[in-house]
This record gives structure tokens, C-alpha cells and sequence, in this order.
């Protein structure tokens, strides 16, 4: 990052096709339509595939199936990824069983649970694309700015158990996301034939929108499960004897990079004050702005905020804000994380009703043989009377079930062989996350859900071997640097490089607010669990009391 290159670069250079793309899209409308309707494609028109991102959805095309096709001069298998908006995850049992049909009609048969608490649909096909977004509508679900250069899916910690305060902060969620909903009517127009095609005024994102994906996130400590850290915007909840005080502010954030391009590098956020909570909106919407007038909007790598806030300066960026919202922020006040995973199994709240959080395998909700957890869910959402709430972690919280339905809830399970409480299972596997990869991802370099269980299991038999099975540890998988599964703050993380090739990661703590550190470059997974072995037998006989891998790495490997 060197600040008089980069700004200079970014007056001079010209802007991104997709700000053209965006300019002349009509507030998001483009040519949408057309391509919607165009009998001789699956696809739709190039600059159409970055305008569909605001609505919710991705054209993507089968990678497993891409040289067949090719071979026999067949266009892509293309079909669309859809993710919902689900301010802090929480969704109804009856929306859940719109999705499972959705899923089983229109997609690929599964549900995915994304590490941002939103549901994916994978294998929709143009011709079945309004007809989701009409029925998601109707049972009161949408896409709109799951994707695209806005603000994105607000995360928030979705726990049902604890206090009023959680309940507050959720609602602050959906507050924020609704405030920072674009105001164009093309996405009504579009899918659903109504709103037309008159002019709207986009009052907080001007003409063409933000600069690149934005992301919020509230966190109520000790638990940092949204990572907060690794948002443009976050708020840490403050409160005492279970009142909110309001929010420290974090600003910054970002996991995303590129192999080779050292310009480009996950961020964490820094923490710039404390603000009440009425001035929440009034904070985000600034920040948001100032994002939108001063982001870089000449080389969509160096867009995000983290890269606005490295060039011009912390110092700057709160005096611009401090300027906007009229008000000078407080100095933050002191918190304390403790970890960054999900409490597994059940749990109570003081209104006597039980929570039971699911172990999910990489978010993917799926009928496998032993293993029914789509039948399962659906079951369970046919007698639920609380509510499911999807957790960052990729996990899925059953929400608010009365005493009486526990045995129910438990007798559904183990007919579809979930196990309930997670007690089979061992803390690396309830705390790995992968991103998608192969084969919908377009940008994957490596697999990353489709590899997690195998090296998952190679990774227990290491552990056992050594007598260090117990310890938490956190592994994350991405199949490319992006960072989709936020893992540059894993203890342990795994980076595609390449076919069957990964770059290791060292040393991020269970908090979330460290990042690693790349100790090994393209290795094979063989290579990278051969690595592992020499460190976890060293592990096991030096680490000191409650020494967690993740600080031990990065002790004893630098
Ligand atoms: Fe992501 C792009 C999947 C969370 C950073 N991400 C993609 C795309 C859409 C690929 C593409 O652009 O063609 C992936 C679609 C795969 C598929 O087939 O479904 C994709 N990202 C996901 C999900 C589904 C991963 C998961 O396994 O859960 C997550 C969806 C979240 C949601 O519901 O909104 C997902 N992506 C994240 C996160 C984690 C987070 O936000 O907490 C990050 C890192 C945080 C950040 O943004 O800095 C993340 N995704 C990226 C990036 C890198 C952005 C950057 O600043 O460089 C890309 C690539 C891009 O934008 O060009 C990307
Ligand atoms: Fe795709 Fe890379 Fe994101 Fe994984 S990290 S889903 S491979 S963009």
C-alpha cells in the first residue's frame, strides 16, 4: 500500500466497466428483462450478470460438467445461485418449508447455509427464476442487495437464549439492513411486474451505487461468532445489567486478497468509538457515504473500505465522519471476547424455553444415506412453533421450543440420524467452516466444502494420535482467497491455490481478533497434513497450560 501511488492512480485512472455497467443500469434495471426472456440461452446478457448480483443472484455454471459441455460444443450448464436476506438469520418454520420445496423443485435438492446467515438455492435455471423470487416473496423473503455493490446481509448474534438484549440488538439488525435497502423499484418491477419503470432516487447511494460489497455486522459479547472484525461496519453491543448501552464502532474490515498481488490483504477492523444506539443509523449510513463518495472506483481490488480507510487514514476517515453525522464519537468502551464459534446442543432461556443449536457440516442441508438432515428439518419445521435462526458458524439454531415439544423435537432427529446434541461429533469438526468452491464457485481454485470432511477426518486422526483430540481448534477451508469463510482468522486455515493445492495458515486465535499468518505455500493436502503432524506432536509435549494452537503457532513457528 503506498498512499501517493494508490491515490494518484485512482484520479487518473478510468473507472471500471462496472461502474459504466451501474451508470447506465437505470437504478439496477439494465437490460434484465430482455435477457430473462431470451429463449435461445440459459445465460443472460454480460453486463445483465453483474446487475442480477443487486437482486440477489449469481449466473454461474456446473464446473465439473464445464469440459464435457465444452467438448461437445455445448453452451455452460448455466443456472443461477439465489441468496435470501435474512437480517441476523432468523427465518419462520413456514419459510423454512418454502425454501425446502424451492430447493427440491427448482435447485439442486439442498439448502446453504452461508457463513453471513442467508440461505443459498444453488441450480435454479432462467426459466424457473421469477417463479422463485415470486414464491420467496410471498412467504415475505428476499434477494434484494444479497449481493451486488450495497450493503449486504446485516449478521448479528442470533442467540435466542440469554436476554432481552440479544432481542434488542437482533431488531437493530433488521433496522439497519431496512435502512440500507436500496430504494429501486426495479427489483419489484422486475420480478414481480410491479413498480414500473419510472425514475427512483437512491438517497444514500447515488446513481451508481457503492463501489464494492459492503458488510455490517452487530456482535454481543463474549461472543464474537459474526466476526465483527472482519466487516467495513461493525458494532460491538455494550450494555450492563442487561440494559444496551449502545455500540462501540468498528470500521474496516475485510478478509478479501489476491495470490501474488501484495496491494491487496485481509484487514482487521479498528475500533473508533462509542456511539448510543439511536445514532446507529445515523453512523451507518455515513460511513456507507463516505464509502460511496471518496471508495476507489478504478480497480474494483482496491474498493472495499479497508483500502479507502489504509490510504487515507484512521484519523481522516473519523473526522469525516465526525463531520457528517454531526456528532463526535465517544471513546469506546471496554468489552471482552471469548470466542468466535457456536455453543452447540441445548440450551435454555428464562422464559423456560429450550434452543437447540445443530451441527451443520459446511451449512449444507442435505439428504445423505444415514444421515437425512433435509428430511430431518423438514420435519421438524411441519410441528415447529418458535423459529430457526442460521448462525455465521454456518450452524442452525431450532429456536424457542416449549418443554413439551423437547422429546418431539429430539425423537424427529434421531429417526433422520442427526445427532442432536453434537456429542459424536469432535470440536474440529463443530467448528470447521468451508466456503462453497467447486462446482458452483466461478472464482474457486481448489474445493473447499467437497474436501472439508476428508481432511476433517485426517485432521482427528492426527489429533487422536498425538493424545490432543479435545482441544478446540478451528479449521477453515476456502477454495481461493477471497475469503469466504473468513479465514484469515482461523487457528488453522487452508487456502486453494490451485488443483488439489493449498496454502496453510497459522496462528489466528478462537476470539476473532487476530489474524493468521501464511506459513506454507502450495501443498498438497497430503503436504499440508504431514505439516500439521510435526506441529501438533509438538504441540502436544510443549504448549503450555490452556495454550490454544492458534497462539502456540504462532510461537514457536516464526
Ligand atoms: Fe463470498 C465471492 C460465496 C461470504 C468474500 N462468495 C463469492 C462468490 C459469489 C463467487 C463469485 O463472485 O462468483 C461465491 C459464490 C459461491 C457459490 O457457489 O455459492 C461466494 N461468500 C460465499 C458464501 C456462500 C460462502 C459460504 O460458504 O457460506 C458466503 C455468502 C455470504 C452471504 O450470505 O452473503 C460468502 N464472502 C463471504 C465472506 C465472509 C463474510 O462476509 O463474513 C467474505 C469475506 C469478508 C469480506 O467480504 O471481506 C467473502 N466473496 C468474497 C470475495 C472477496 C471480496 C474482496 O473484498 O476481495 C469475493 C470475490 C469478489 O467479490 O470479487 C466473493
Ligand atoms: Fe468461491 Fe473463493 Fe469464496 Fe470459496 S472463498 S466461495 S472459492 S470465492
Amino acid at each position: 500500500m503506498t498512499t501517493t501511488t494508490t491515490t494518484t492512480t485512482a484520479a487518473t485512472a478510468p473507472l471500471t466497466e462496472v461502474e459504466h455497467i451501474k451508470g447506465r443500469s437505470r437504478h439496477l434495471r439494465g437490460t434484465l428483462r430482455e435477457s430473462l426472456q431470451d429463449p435461445l440461452t440459459r445465460a443472460l446478457r454480460p453486463d445483465d450478470t453483474h446487475l442480477l448480483k443487486f437482486h440477489g443472484s449469481y449466473q454461474q455454471d456446473d464446473r465439473d460438467l464445464r469440459e464435457e459441455r465444452r467438448r461437445a460444443k455445448l453452451e455452460p450448464a448455466f443456472s443461477f445461485m439465489l441468496r435470501t436476506r435474512l437480517p441476523g438469520g432468523v427465518c419462520t418454520p413456514k419459510q423454512w418449508l418454502l425454501l425446502d420445496e424451492l430447493a427440491q423443485r427448482f435447485a439442486n435438492g439442498s439448502l446453504r447455509l452461508t457463513t453471513r446467515q442467508a440461505f443459498q438455492l444453488h441450480g435454479v435455471i432462467k426459466p424457473d427464476l421469477k417463479t422463485v423470487m415470486q414464491q420467496l416473496n410471498r412467504a415475505l423473503l428476499d434477494t434484494l442487495a444479497a449481493c451486488g455493490d450495497v450493503n449486504r446481509n446485516v449478521m448479528c448474534n442470533p442467540n435466542p437464549v440469554e436476554s432481552a438484549v440479544h432481542a434488542e440488538v437482533q431488531s437493530w439488525a433488521v433496522r439497519l439492513s431496512e435502512h440500507l435497502l436500496p430504494q429501486t423499484k426495479a427489483y419489484s418491477s422486475i420480478w414481480f411486474d410491479d413498480g414500473g419503470d419510472a425514475p427512483d432516487e437512491e438517497p444514500i447511494y447515488g446513481d451508481t451505487y457503492l463501489p464494492r460489497k459492503f458488510k455490517a455486522a452487530i456482535a454481543v459479547p463474549p461472543h464474537n461468532d459474526v466476526d465483527v472484525f472482519a466487516h467495513d461496519l461493525g458494532f460491538i453491543a455494550i450494555f450492563d445489567q442487561g440494559v444496551l448501552r449502545g455500540f462501540n464502532v468498528t470500521v474496516g474490515g475485510g478478509m478479501g486478497a489476491t495470490h501474488g498481488d501484495n496491494a491487496t490483504f485481509p484487514r482487521l477492523a479498528d475500533i473508533i468509538g462509542f456511539i448510543g444506539a439511536e445514532r446507529l443509523l445515523s453512523v451507518a449510513e455515513n460511513v456507507v457515504k463516505i464509502q460511496r463518495d471518496h471508495g476507489d472506483r478504478t480497480n474494483r481490488k482496491h474498493a472495499r473500505l479497508k483500502y479507502t480507510i489504509e490510504d487515507r487514514g484512521l484519523a481522516w476517515f473519523v473526522d469525516e465522519l465526525e463531520r457528517r453525522t454531526g456528532f463526535p464519537l465517544a471513546p469506546a468502551r471496554a468489552f471482552n471476547f471469548e470466542h468466535n464459534g457456536d455453543r452447540f446442543g441445548w440450551g435454555r432461556s428464562a422464559d423456560g424455553r429450550w434452543h437447540l443449536t445443530l451441527h451443520i457440516e459446511s451449512g449444507r442441508v442435505v439428504d445423505r444415506p444415514g444421515l437425512r438432515l433435509m428430511g430431518a428439518l423438514r420435519a421438524l419445521a411441519a410441528v415447529h412453533r418458535g423459529d430457526f435462526r442460521l448462525t455465521a458458524n454456518q450452524n442452525l439454531i431450532v429456536a424457542g421450543i416449549e418443554e413439551q415439544d423437547r422429546i418431539v423435537v429430539e425423537t424427529l432427529l434421531r429417526e433422520h440420524g442427526v445427532d442432536a446434541d453434537a456429542t459424536a461429533t469432535t470440536s474440529l469438526k463443530r467448528n470447521a467452516l468451508a466456503c462453497v468452491a467447486l462446482p458452483t464457485c466461478a472464482l474457486a481454485m481448489a474445493e473447499a466444502e467437497r474436501a472439508l470432511p476428508a481432511v476433517v477426518e485426517r485432521f482427528e486422526t492426527v489429533l487422536r494420535r498425538h493424545g490432543v483430540d479435545d482441544v478446540r481448534l478451528h479449521l477453515r477451508i476456502t477454495g481461493c482467497p477471497n475469503g469466504c469463510a473468513r479465514p484469515y482468522l482461523a487457528e488453522v486455515a487452508l487456502v486453494g491455490k490451485g488443483p488439489g493445492l493449498y496454502n496453510l495458515h497459522l496462528g489466528g486465535d478462537v476470539k476473532g481478533q487476530r489474524l493468521n499468518r501464511l506459513y506454507r505455500e502450495n501443498l498438497s493436502e497430503d503436504a499440508v497434513l504431514l505439516a500439521l503432524d510435526g506441529l501438533i506432536a509438538r504441540y502436544a509435549r510443549e504448549r503450555s497450560d490452556d495454550e490454544g494452537f492458534g497462539d502456540f503457532a504462532l510461537r514457536v513457528c516464526w
